[in-house]
């Protein structure tokens, strides 16, 4: 038998216990644990959908600029700063998707993937290069997602991929090089983002303008969880005006491969007499879409010996040296297509057979690229 007394020392207890675990629940520490496994189970509704990255579909405000007042005689200038820009996109990647599919929803865009806004004078002309190859997949949905964001800031722009012809060791800066140079012989261009295809901006906020030096754009990625990985980082996407980009004399033509290339692009800024800028973190997002090493794009051995001698190397190296053969360019719907012979390290004439690529990391014996969709 359990007497009265008992019973009230047992209820006391209970209510005791109940005080201890109430105080813990509301020391903040433990709110913020609480509200970090709350997120976890919001990030899948089932739908594959990321629920935890809110923001706004992308293409939420187009019509609205489709709709803008036809021109007047006398074109003015677009607002300092466009009305049409949202904040955070909602970035996923949804199965089957065409090009089709994209063109239809930019129904503004024309040939070679260049736009104006239609009812002021854009105050930007700004390029956008794409080194390329092998990343259709990629590219479709950049594509799907730089068209309108680039919209909604009213600038006037045009993009360009530079897709390396043939089967040698990739070159992300030489093609880069590529891009300026015809890119610039097209258009006076008063800027130029050389973004890499698989990287996708999560908010509009982060304009795509230059700075008074040269701007890396993609300081927060998800890859990184949205953070610079390291102080001197300038790889992904990067923004510099024609003179930035001759002061610097452009970007290293030699290496071939993956690896530190973006490293010595950084360095140039510094013996070009100037420094690296960025946006925000809250806006210079990125998702990047998930990959392996591609085939032919193995890690470069050579990049750290390289990176030691910038300094000494990057007036005989660069924009001034970049040789090229240019095997096509299309003017397609959303975008204009150069297709490139750079050669290889022995040449632009040596027959990639009797070049010697890069030989193969080892420690990387998978090189087949795997896309997440
Ligand atoms: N690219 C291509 N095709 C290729 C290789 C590169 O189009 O075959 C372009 C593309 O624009 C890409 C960019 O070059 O976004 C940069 O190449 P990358 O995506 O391979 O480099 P990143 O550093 O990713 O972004 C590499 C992931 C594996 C790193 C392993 C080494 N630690
Ligand atoms: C550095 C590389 C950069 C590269 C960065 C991020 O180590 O080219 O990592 O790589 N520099 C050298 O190798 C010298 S990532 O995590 O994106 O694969 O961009």
């Amino acid at each position: 038998m359990v007497s009265i007394q008992s019973k009230w020392r047992y209820l006391f207890m209970f209510l005791g216990v109940q005080l201890v675990v109430m105080a813990l629940l509301s020391r903040e520490g433990y709110q913020k644990r609480v509200t970090y496994f709350i997120r976890i189970f919001r990030k899948s509704d089932g739908s594959g959908r990321n629920l935890s990255a809110s923001g706004s579909d992308v293409y939420a405000n187009l019509s609205a600029l489709a709709r803008a007042p036809p021109s007047s005689e006398v074109m003015t200038y677009c607002p300092q700063t466009s009305p049409y820009i949202r904040g955070p996109i909602h970035v996923s990647f949804p199965s089957g998707l065409t090009l089709a599919q994209v063109q239809r929803k930019n129904p503004l865009v024309v040939r070679g993937g260049r736009y104006r806004p239609p009812g002021c004078e854009s105050r930007h002309r700004t390029a956008i290069i794409i080194p390329h190859r092998n990343r259709e997949h990629h590219l479709k949905f950049l594509l799907y997602y730089l068209h309108p964001f680039l919209q909604r800031q009213q600038l006037n722009y045009g993009i360009y991929i530079v897709h390396q012809a043939g089967n040698y060791t990739f070159n992300r800066a030489k093609l880069m090089n590529v891009g300026f140079r015809e890119a610039m012989r097209e258009e006076d261009w008063d800027c130029l983002f050389f973004h890499d295809v698989d990287l996708i901006p999560e908010d509009d906020r982060n304009t795509y303008v230059c700075d008074a030096n040269p701007k890396h754009a993609a300081i927060a990625m998800d890859k990184f969880f949205y953070k610079l990985p390291y102080n001197l980082y300038f790889g992904g996407v990067s923004a510099l005006t024609p003179l930035h980009y001759l002061k610097m004399n452009g970007f290293p033509n030699n290496y071939w491969g993956w690896g530190g290339e973006d490293d010595d692009i950084g360095v140039r800024v510094s013996l070009g007499g100037m420094h690296i800028t960025r946006p925000s973190v809250k806006f210079g997002r990125y998702k990047m879409i998930k990959h392996k090493l591609d085939k032919g794009n193995d890690i470069n051995p050579k990049r750290f010996n390289m990176l030691s001698k910038t300094r000494q190397s990057w007036k005989l190296d660069g924009m001034n040296t970049a040789e090229y053969e240019i095997v096509s360019r299309q003017y397609l719907p959303l975008y204009t297509n150069i297709t490139v012979n750079i050669g290889t390290e022995a040449g632009l004439h040596v027959p990639p057979e009797a070049a010697q690529p890069a030989p193969v990391d080892p420690a990387k014996p998978d090189q087949e690229p795997l896309v997440n969709s």
